[in-house]
């Protein structure tokens, strides 16, 4: 096929969370833009303000932009950086989750609701309480249970929150989880046997805006020996951009590797998990990141994702891209 184009050229996009509601379908990305923060490893330079919704009749056709649909100054516990969000609809209502860092610099994850798939959307005043990390990821299944899957290594905090039996601060006694600071930054477990950080999944109720039990660690095998993934196994392990989707009666649990730039899934027979590793979706992007959903429309499914060709490799200038994807007779991804 033809080297897809970027989908959207007046704005930098990223982080492409699509979704099909009533017939078409939507787009809810990061807005990048613009800053002179330099390149770090905690993400420092991916600075963004708001989000904007698109919408598209046909896979071909053109992309229309509805605006901005919620800025950080309208959030009263964001203080910066709104990352990867994601979007569902239950209840006639429609429902925009982000991740952003709170007043104290904490990455929590927020919900904004609107009556229109394109917003504009009223946020909480609070983000979930027991809500932590960053990439939220909303799968709503067949019975109607909405899924809540999260987590980000690195910049995205997920390797500072430890167990505490006491101390919990108000708010995360949901989680039973401190923020400990100073694992901020570049880490995570490392050595021989010792297991990834996995990411988390907890099921939402019914209004979306709380979790309706503690979140709890998705396990993620690998198949040649049924134990969870190692933490040094960089080429396989959690890292961030968790996805859900169904097909066929699995479950497709789908996710970033991180510094070692691959979009590989997982597949299983429970929302909750556990999954085993099946393989690649996307080798690495030009770009650090690289971040995607997963959709059917129209009779296909296909790979929303992002790369840096249209800012000339600037790692934090991203736009979204889409390919169509193929399920092979064993139910194993392939790009068409
Ligand atoms: O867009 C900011 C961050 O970069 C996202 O949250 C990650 O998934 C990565 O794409």
């Amino acid at each position: 096929m033809a080297a897809p184009k970027p989908l959207i050229t007046h704005l930098y996009t990223a982080d492409p969370s699509a979704h099909v509601f009533n017939g078409k379908l939507y787009i809810y990305p990061s807005h990048d833009r613009e800053t002179d923060i330099q390149f770090n490893d905690n993400g420092d330079q991916y600075d963004m303000t708001d989000y904007h919704v698109f919408s598209m009749d046909s896979i071909d056709g053109p992309v229309a932009d509805s605006g901005v649909v919620l800025s950080a100054k309208d959030v009263p516990w964001v203080s910066k950086q709104m990352w990867a969000p994601d979007a569902a609809t239950k209840n006639g209502k429609y429902y925009l989750v982000f991740p952003a860092r709170d007043q104290e610099g904490i990455f929590r994850i927020g919900v904004a609701v609107s009556d229109s798939p394109t917003g504009p959307f009223a946020p909480e005043k609070n983000y979930i309480p027991g809500s932590y990390s960053i990439d939220p990821a909303v799968f709503v299944d067949e019975d109607e249970k909405p899924y809540l899957y999260f987590g980000g290594l690195w910049g995205g905090q997920l390797q500072c929150w430890e167990k505490s039996e006491s101390e919990v601060k108000e708010g995360d006694e949901m989680n039973g989880l401190v923020f400990n600071a100073s694992k901020s930054g570049p880490q995570e477990p490392s050595g021989a046997g010792v297991p990834a950080l996995c990411p988390r999944v907890g099921q939402l109720s019914d209004d979306m805006l709380n979790f309706v039990s503690p979140p709890q660690e998705l396990q993620i095998l690998a198949p040649e020996t049924g134990e969870p993934i190692a933490a040094d196994d960089h080429e396989r392990r959690f890292f961030e951009a968790a996805w859900m989707h169904r097909y066929n009666g699995q479950y497709y649990f789908s996710y970033s590797t991180g510094d070692s730039h691959y979009l590989v899934y997982a597949t299983g027979s429970s929302p909750m998990g556990p999954f085993t590793y099946q393989g690649r979706i996307l080798e690495p992007v030009l770009g650090w990141t690289t971040h995607h959903s997963i959709v059917e429309f129209k009779g296909k499914w296909y790979l929303f994702y992002h790369d840096c060709e249209l800012s000339g490799g600037v790692d934090h200038l991203r736009s979204v891209k889409v390919r169509e994807i193929v399920y092979d007779a064993e139910g194993k991804i392939h790009l068409a």
